[in-house]
């Protein structure tokens, strides 16, 4: 029987959607194909594909007065500070040639290491010899790492082997616990950084992409900037559930902190996924990805902060749990901290695995720009920027 030639066009156009479904949804199991490099679906605009040049403002450029081990250069109280392992070394060179190309060979600030054990000779040989700048090397006093008195091991054991079981990574690993602490409550404790107010926190293996050619550290405080960030995400509500109840006790208590111009609505957003806000009962657990910190110490050491903390610490959250110091140094901002003293550093082109921030811009070399991950697709949903930008804005 003879077939018309529409209807024939028809049926082949219909195999071949059929076709075209069936590979989409074998492509990334299900989800929808390679989205790499792409804007996600649930993002309305990603700004990082717009053209992105440096903040407004005067900028500080680099000058002989940034030379390295000048007296009366300047450079302001502030150094570049790194809590890293002696094994780590490799993956430390790497995230330092990085900053240093792209950043420090102008400005020459000072590096900070920490460590709780003594670093080798070898660490020190070796980080000296890819920075101009003066390097330091800081034990941490046993008091600031050890485990607080009002721990209980045996409970400790008992709940981190639950949070194992639900999944949470490095839960049974005592020491991500001390690291956590160390950096949420800590760090800024050190005597070494008694006369410094600012601090870029680095971690190895990082990468940075984009050269920088203004003093960022007097751009905070000309700006009267308290903390910067370039990525902002969701954390796993199940190392966090009893962070935001905790908080909420402590602002019971101290109203009075709670600062008027706050960002409690990106803290508690329930609109953009309200699974995460119900299991970590109430917090949205958008958090600033503290792998990179550009902050002012002053904050973490201004008696709001202090009080926050002993509360925390005192709850055991730290160790009963798998409390983050992402997460608690972004609720402390967003609940002390008036919200536009808080910087986007759109124009700082940072990874730290599986995440990005790469700019649009010519000063930008080595990442695909607008990409938030170059992990599975699934990653997409971690991003909690569109919240900031909603609630809190660009700036
Ligand atoms: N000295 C020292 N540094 C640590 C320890 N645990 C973690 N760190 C550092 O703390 C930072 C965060 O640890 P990392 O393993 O990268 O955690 P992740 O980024 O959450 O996967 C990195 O800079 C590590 O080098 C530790 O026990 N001792
Ligand atoms: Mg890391």
């Amino acid at each position: 029987m003879a077939v018309a030639r529409p209807v024939r066009v028809l049926g082949l156009a219909a195999v071949m959607i059929w076709i075209f479904f069936i590979y989409s949804l074998f492509n990334g199991k299900g989800q929808p194909p390679n989205l790499k490099g792409k804007t996600p679906p649930s993002f309305e605009h990603d700004p990082m594909l717009d053209p992105t040049g440096e903040p407004e403002g005067p900028l500080h450029r680099a000058s002989e007065l940034y030379a390295p081990g000048i007296q009366n250069s300047a450079r302001i109280n502030a150094t570049l500070l790194s809590l890293v392992r002696n094994e780590e070394l490799e993956g430390m060179l790497q995230a330092m040639r990085d900053l240093e190309r792209t950043w420090n060979h102008k400005f020459n600030y000072p590096w900070t290491f920490f460590n709780d054990v003594p670093f080798t000779e070898e660490f020190k040989k070796r980080t000296q010899e890819v920075t101009k700048a003066q390097c330091n090397y800081e034990l941490i006093p046993k008091e600031h790492w050890e485990v607080p008195s009002w721990i209980n091991n045996d409970l400790f054991l008992e709940s981190t082997k639950v949070l194992k079981e639900q999944g949470i990574q490095y839960a049974d690993k005592i020491s991500y616990h001390q690291m956590c602490r160390w950096n949420s409550g800590m760090f800024y404790k050190h005597p070494a950084l008694a006369n410094t107010q600012y601090y870029w926190r680095v971690e190895p293996k990082v990468h940075f992409f984009c050269d920088v050619d203004y003093d960022v550290f007097r751009y905070m405080q000309d700006n009267n900037k308290t903390y910067g960030f370039t990525i902002n995400l969701y954390d796993a509500p199940k190392s966090i559930p009893k962070l935001w109840p905790t908080t909420l006790e402590f602002l019971a208590e101290h109203a009075g902190y709670l600062h008027e111009n706050n960002a409690l609505d990106w803290l508690t957003d329930k609109v953009r996924r309200p699974e995460h806000n119900e299991k970590a009962n109430g917090y949205s657990t958008c958090h600033f990805w503290s792998n990179f910190e550009i902050g002012d110490m002053n904050f973490w050491r201004s008696k709001a902060y202090e009080d926050y903390f002993n509360h925390l610490d005192r709850a055991g959250g730290f160790f009963y749990e798998r409390w983050g110091d992402a997460p608690v140094h972004s609720i402390a901002l967003g609940l002390f901290e008036d919200k536009s003293r808080i910087h986007w550093f759109r124009d700082i082109g940072y990874q730290h695995i599986p995440f990005f921030n790469c700019p649009n811009s010519p000063k930008c070399k080595g990442c695909v720009t607008g990409r938030f991950t170059d992990g599975e697709s699934f990653l997409y949903k971690e991003d909690c920027r569109p919240n900031w930008f909603k609630y809190v804005g660009q700036g």
